[in-house]
């Protein structure tokens, strides 16, 4: 059997490189992207900011009147969380992810698996060309950049990514993984936390190393046997999991920039047609049926909008989705005057066709 190879791509400061593609003039100012909770103005949290923000100290989570404090006298932006807008950029691009891969397994809105063992024929050098194809696609496609680690399993691949970033692509390969894991603190590993890493760290365990070589029957004895056995096996690069895409998506969209600012519906409906027909062709791969339809707009003042509409009962055709988008949009620029600048569509409300109602169908249509 050849190996596996096996790629995780995790996208670069995700939702501050989200506005930063919608608003280029973001770019060289440090931007944080925040949750408001509205008690006070500047109560809330920091999601995340760009590696401009990050210089002066600014970190996930961080209380958004610190991230102030310490990038007081820069000319920050700061900005609210806009996860419809994030979602779909995100879909647009696993969409071109699942492309490249035999299988695929979306981890968060970040970040992905793929496994290309066939693409590649199990060739760690030719996965990087792969890997630098697929960047250099979803850059010229969506616009964003990301991350990618490669290894022989979703483990290494994990720690991999995590090791250079941004735009960064680092290729670990069987005769590799040991070298690699070993000098890493032994919390680098998944489901080592702060409890359980001072607990090995009281036992000598310091790096994955120290983990890969303590006796795995002293290790079964203090965490468990399940415990035990996994930590054993992360700590030595052995991870058996496969790549497989998990439970149902909650919504199908695209999103695309229109070739000039425009409030003009001939002219939008022609990017959506567009959008449509890639939305469809994932419904129908997964054979869902559907039961709402939104647009998704950003105007040319950077402001964004949503309209959805719920149908009757689910359906499952493409005609469905364009009319529900030609009149959302008659009805949304009757009330705005701005041009618009990127146009979305979303479908969701999803339920799998039942096969005996498919069998009355054909039924019908041949009947
Ligand atoms: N996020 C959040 N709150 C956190 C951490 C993350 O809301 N405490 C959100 C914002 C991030 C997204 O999740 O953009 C992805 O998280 P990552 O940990 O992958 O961080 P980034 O993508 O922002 O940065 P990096 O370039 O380090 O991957
Ligand atoms: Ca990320
Ligand atoms: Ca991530």
């Amino acid at each position: 059997m050849q190996n596996r190879v096996i790629m995780l791509a995790d996208f670069d400061y995700f939702f501050a490189q989200c506005e930063e593609l919608r608003n280029p003039i973001l770019k060289d100012k440090p931007v944080v992207v925040g949750v408001y909770s509205g008690r006070t103005e500047e109560s809330g949290a920091v999601s995340t900011s760009n590696y401009v923000a990050r210089k002066y100290g600014v970190k996930s989570g961080m209380p958004l009147f610190l991230a102030k404090r310490k990038l007081e006298g820069s000319d920050s932006v700061f900005l609210p969380v806009d996860h419809e807008y994030y979602d779909q950029i995100s879909d647009s691009i696993m969409q071109i992810f699942r492309g490249y891969a035999s299988s695929f397994e979306q981890v968060s809105v970040d970040e992905a698996y793929l496994d290309v063992s066939e693409q590649v024929q199990g060739s760690f050098e030719r996965a990087k060309d792969y890997a630098q194809q697929i960047k250099v696609e979803v850059k010229k496609r969506v616009g964003v950049s990301f991350t990618i680690g490669v290894g022989p399993n979703k483990l290494v691949a994990k720690i991999a990514c995590d090791s250079q970033k941004p735009d960064g692509l680092t290729i670990i390969t069987p005769v590799e993984v040991g070298c690699f894991l070993s000098p890493l603190p032994v919390d680098r590993l998944l489901g080592v936390g702060k409890k359980i890493s001072s607990r090995m760290d009281s036992l000598g365990i310091k790096t994955i190393g120290d983990l890969a070589d303590f006796d795995i029957q002293k290790l079964t004895g203090i965490f468990g046997k399940t415990l035990g056995i996994y930590f054993h096996n992360a700590a030595n690069g052995v991870d058996n999991e496969p790549v497989q895409e998990s439970g149902e998506a909650e919504s199908i969209s695209r999103i695309g920039t229109l070739k000039h600012d425009s409030h003009e519906l001939e002219f939008i409906l022609q990017k959506t047609d567009e959008l449509i027909i890639d939305i469809f062709k994932e419904v129908e791969e997964k054979n869902l049926s559907f039961k709402q339809v939104a647009i998704y707009v950003v105007m040319t003042d950077l402001s964004s909008k949503s309209r959805s509409v719920t149908l009757d009962q689910p359906a499952k055709d493409q005609e469905v989705i364009k009319k529900n988008v030609k009149v959302l949009f008659e009805k949304f620029l009757n009330e705005s005057p701005l041009e618009l600048r990127r146009v979305g569509v979303k479908v969701s409300g999803f339920s799998r066709e039942e096969p005996q109602q498919k069998q009355l169908t054909s039924f019908f249509q041949t009947g």
